[in-house]
C-alpha cells in the first residue's frame, strides 16, 4: 500500500517513549533502553516520558508527578545524555495534543480496532475502557510525526502500532497530496531482549500493569530483591539444552535464557553451550549475579537522581523548550496543509 510514496528526503531523527505508569522493568530496560542509549552515537535523539498516555488508564495524580520524574531519572541512569539528547514529558509540549486531534480525523476505525494491545488491555470490559486508550496508538503517531522522526526503536510488542503510525502518515501525505510530507517511520527492534517475559508465565510479556511483582524485575529493585525473584522465576524439571531448538515448548526456560543473553551481549546458543545440561539450581545463581551486576550502577543513579530531582527537572524543562522548538514550525506547516483559516 506504500511502496509507490516519494520518499521523504528530510533529516533522519529518532523518537521514542516510555508510560510513568509504574516502575520501569527489565523489559523495559532490555527492549528499548539500552538501544536509545546507543542511538546517540548515531542520531538526533528524542527521548519523551509519555504522561498523556498514562493517563488512558487511571492515575493518581501524585503518584504520575513522581513516576514521571522517576522515568525520566532512569533515562538518565541507563546513559542518556540530556545535553546530545532531548528529554522531556509529552505533556509539556503541545503538538502531541494537537497534532492527535488531526490524526484522529485521519486514521480510520477499522486500523484501530485491528490493534491487540487495546484488546489485551481493555480485557473483557471494552466499553468501559476510555477513548484515549482505543486511540492510544494515534497518540503514539502524534508523538513520533510532530518531530518528523524517521525511526523509532521499541520492543517488539510496539511493532503493531508502529505500522499504524505508517498507515497514518501516508494517509495524510495522500489525503492532502503532498507525497514525503511525513516519513513513514521505521521502527528499530533488535537483540534478544526485544520480548522479555513474564518471570512467571513465559507466554505472557513482561509488563509494569501485571498485578504480580514477582513477574518482573524493577530497575530500582535491590540486589537481594533481584536474586530472590529469580530464584522464583517458574522453570521445568528437565536440564537446560544445548541448542535454541531445544528450547521450544519451554518458554520460561527460553526467556531466561534471552535475559542471560541480552545482559551479556552474548548469543543464546553461546549461553547455552555454556550451561548445557546443568539444571537451574546452577543457572539462575549465575542469572541473578549477572542482573545484579549489570542494574546495580543504573539502580544506584536512579536513586541519587530521585534524591536530587532538581538535576531531573532542569533536564525536563530544558528539553520540553528543544522539543518546542523542533514541533513548532512542523505544526505550522501541517496548520497550513490542512487549510486552516488565518487572518
Ligand atoms: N516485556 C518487554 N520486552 C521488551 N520490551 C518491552 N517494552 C515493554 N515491555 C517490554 C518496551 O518498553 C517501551 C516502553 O513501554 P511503555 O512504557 O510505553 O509501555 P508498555 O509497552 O505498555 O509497557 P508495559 O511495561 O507493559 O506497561 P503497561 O503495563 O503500563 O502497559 C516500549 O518500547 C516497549 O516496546
Amino acid at each position: 500500500m506504500t511502496d509507490n510514496t516519494p520518499a521523504y528526503s528530510g533529516p533522519e531523527r529518532v523518537f521514542s517513549g516510555m508510560q510513568p505508569s509504574g516502575d520501569l522493568h527489565l523489559g523495559n530496560y532490555l527492549g528499548a533502553l539500552i538501544n536509545w542509549v546507543g542511538l546517540q552515537d548515531t542520531h538526533d535523539c528524542i527521548y519523551c516520558v509519555v504522561d498523556l498516555h498514562a493517563i488512558t488508564v487511571p492515575q493518581d495524580p501524585e503518584t504520575l508527578a513522581r513516576q514521571t520524574r522517576e522515568i525520566a531519572a532512569a533515562y538518565l541512569a541507563s546513559g542518556v545524555d540530556p545535553e546530545r539528547s532531548i528529554v522531556f514529558a509529552q505533556s509539556s509540549v503541545p503538538a502531541h495534543f494537537e497534532l492527535a486531534w488531526y490524526f484522529n480525523c485521519t486514521a480510520r476505525m477499522g486500523w484501530v480496532e485491528r490493534m491487540t494491545q487495546f484488546k489485551d488491555k481493555a480485557g473483557k470490559d471494552a466499553e468501559r475502557a476510555s477513548v484515549g486508550l482505543f486511540t492510544y496508538p494515534v497518540l503514539q503517531a502524534a508523538d513520533i510525526l510532530a518531530y518528523k522522526a524517521t525511526h523509532v526503536p521499541v520492543g517488539e510488542d510496539q511493532k503493531q502500532h508502529l505500522e499504524l503510525s505508517r498507515d497514518v502518515a501516508d494517509r495524510f501525505n495522500r489525503d492532502f497530496d503532498r507525497p514525503g510530507f511525513f516519513p513513514l517511520p521505521e521502527p528499530i527492534i533488535q537483540g534478544p531482549g526485544a520480548r522479555i517475559m513474564s518471570l512467571k508465565d513465559g507466554t505472557k510479556k513482561m509488563s509494569k500493569s501485571d498485578p504480580s511483582e514477582l513477574s518482573r524485575i524493577n530497575l530500582i529493585d535491590d540486589a537481594d530483591t533481584i536474586a530472590k525473584k529469580i530464584r522464583k522465576a517458574r522453570t521445568d524439571t528437565d536440564p537446560i539444552p544445548g541448542t535454541e531448538e531445544g528450547l521450544e515448548g519451554r518458554p520460561e526456560v527460553d526467556n531466561l535464557v534471552g535475559i542471560f543473553a541480552a545482559l551479556s551481549g552474548r548469543s543464546k546458543s553461546d549461553i547455552l553451550s555454556e550451561f548445557e545440561g546443568q539444571g537451574f539450581g546452577a543457572f539462575k545463581p549465575a542469572l541473578a549475579e549477572l542482573a545484579v551486576e549489570s542494574l546495580g550502577p543504573v539502580t544506584n543513579e536512579m536513586r541519587r537522581l530521585m534524591n536530587d530531582p532538581a538535576e531531573i527537572d532542569r533536564a525536563l524543562e530544558s528539553g520540553a523548550e528543544r522539543a518546542r522548538a523542533i514541533s513548532e514550525p512542523i505544526m505550522d506547516e501541517v496548520r497550513q496543509v490542512i487549510g486552516f483559516w488565518r487572518p
